[in-house]
C-alpha cells in the first residue's frame, strides 16, 4: 500500500501557541541563531542557551496539539500504508497527538545530552550550566537538540523512507534550513509526488508539484478526511 512521508516545521506548532522561527516577532528575532542554536554559542555562554531552552521547554510542557496535529495522528491510525513522519521541530506535541515513531531529525527539549560521556536522559524541565550528568556526574548536561553545524539524526532511516515514499508532504516549514529543506527533492528524485501545505511559499516551493496555503489546522484536516 502507498507509503506517506511527512516532514513538519515550525508552523504547524503556531496555533497551539509555540513561536516559529521566522515569523515576524519569531524566536530567532529575540536571539541570533549564532548565540543560542550552536556548539560555539553554548561553549561561549551556556547559561544564556539553557535559558532559551528550558523556557521553550515550558511552553512546549503546557502546550496542547492542535486539528493539524491530531489530524495526523488519525491518518497513522486510518492510512491502510505506512505513514512517517519527520519533525523538525522540537516540542513533542506530534506525540501529545497520539503519533508514535516521529523521528526528530533536530532532536527534542524532552532530551538531555551529557556533551562529555554522550549519555541521554529525559531533560528536567529547567537546565542550567549545574545541570549534572546521571551518569558521570558532570556538569557537561545540554539539550538533546541538534544545533547548526551538528549532523541532524536518523538520517539513514530517513533516507531509506524518502526513497520509498509515494508521497512526500511538508507542513508548516519555511524550507530555509537544510539537509530537511532538501527532503522534497530527494522524494520527487525517487517519483513520489509531493504537496506543501503552508500558511505561504516557502524557499521551496518550486521543488513541489502541489500546494495549498492557509493554516495547517484548517487545511491539513480537510485534506486528510
Ligand atoms: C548540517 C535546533 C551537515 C533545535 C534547528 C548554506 C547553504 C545550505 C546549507 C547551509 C549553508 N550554511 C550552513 C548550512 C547548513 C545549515 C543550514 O541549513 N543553515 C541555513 C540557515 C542556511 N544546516 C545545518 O547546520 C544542519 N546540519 O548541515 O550538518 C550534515 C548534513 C547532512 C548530513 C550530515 C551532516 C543542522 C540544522 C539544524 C539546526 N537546528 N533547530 C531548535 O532550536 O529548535 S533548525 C530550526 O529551524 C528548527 O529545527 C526549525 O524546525 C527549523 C526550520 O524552521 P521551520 O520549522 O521551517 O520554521 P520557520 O519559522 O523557518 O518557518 C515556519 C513556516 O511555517 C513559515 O513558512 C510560515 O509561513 C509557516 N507557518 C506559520 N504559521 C503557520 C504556518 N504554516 C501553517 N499553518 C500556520 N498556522
Amino acid at each position: 500500500m502507498k507509503k506517506i512521508v511527512i516532514l513538519t516545521g515550525a508552523g504547524i506548532s503556531a496555533e497551539s501557541g509555540l513561536g516559529t522561527f521566522r515569523d515576524k516577532g519569531g524566536l530567532w528575532s529575540q536571539h541570533r541563531i549564532e548565540d543560542v542554536a550552536t556548539p560555539e554559542g553554548f561553549a561561549r555562554d551556556p547559561e544564556l542557551v539553557h535559558r532559551f531552552y528550558s523556557a521553550r521547554r515550558q511552553h512546549a510542557a503546557e502546550a496542547l496539539p492542535n486539528a493539524a496535529h491530531d489530524a495526523l495522528a488519525r491518518l497513522e491510525e486510518r492510512w491502510t500504508g505506512d505513514v512517517i513522519i519527520i519533525t523538525q521541530n522540537v516540542d513533542g506535541l506530534h506525540e501529545k497527538a497520539g503519533s508514535r515513531g516521529v523521528l526528530h531529525v533536530h532532536g527534542a527539549l524532552s532530551g538531555a545530552l551529557c556533551a562529555a560521556c554522550a549519555h541521554r536522559w529525559p531533560a528536567p524541565l529547567q537546565m542550567t550550566p549545574e545541570t549534572r550528568c546521571p551518569a558521570c556526574d558532570a556538569n557537561t548536561a545540554r539539550p538533546d537538540v541538534v544545533w547548526f553545524g551538528e549532523v541532524p539524526y536518523h538520517m539513514e532511516q530517513i533516507a531509506s523512507h524518502l526513497e520509498e515514499a509515494d508521497l512526500f508532504v511538508a507542513i508548516g516549514t519555511s524550507g530555509q534550513v537544510y539537509p530537511a529543506a532538501a527532503f522534497v527533492q530527494e522524494a520527487a528524485t525517487y517519483g513520489a509526488q509531493t504537496l506543501e501545505l503552508n500558511l505561504e511559499p516557502s524557499e521551496v516551493s518550486a521543488d513541489f508539484a502541489q500546494h495549498r496555503f492557509g493554516k495547517a489546522s484548517d487545511i491539513f484536516p480537510i485534506w486528510v478526511e
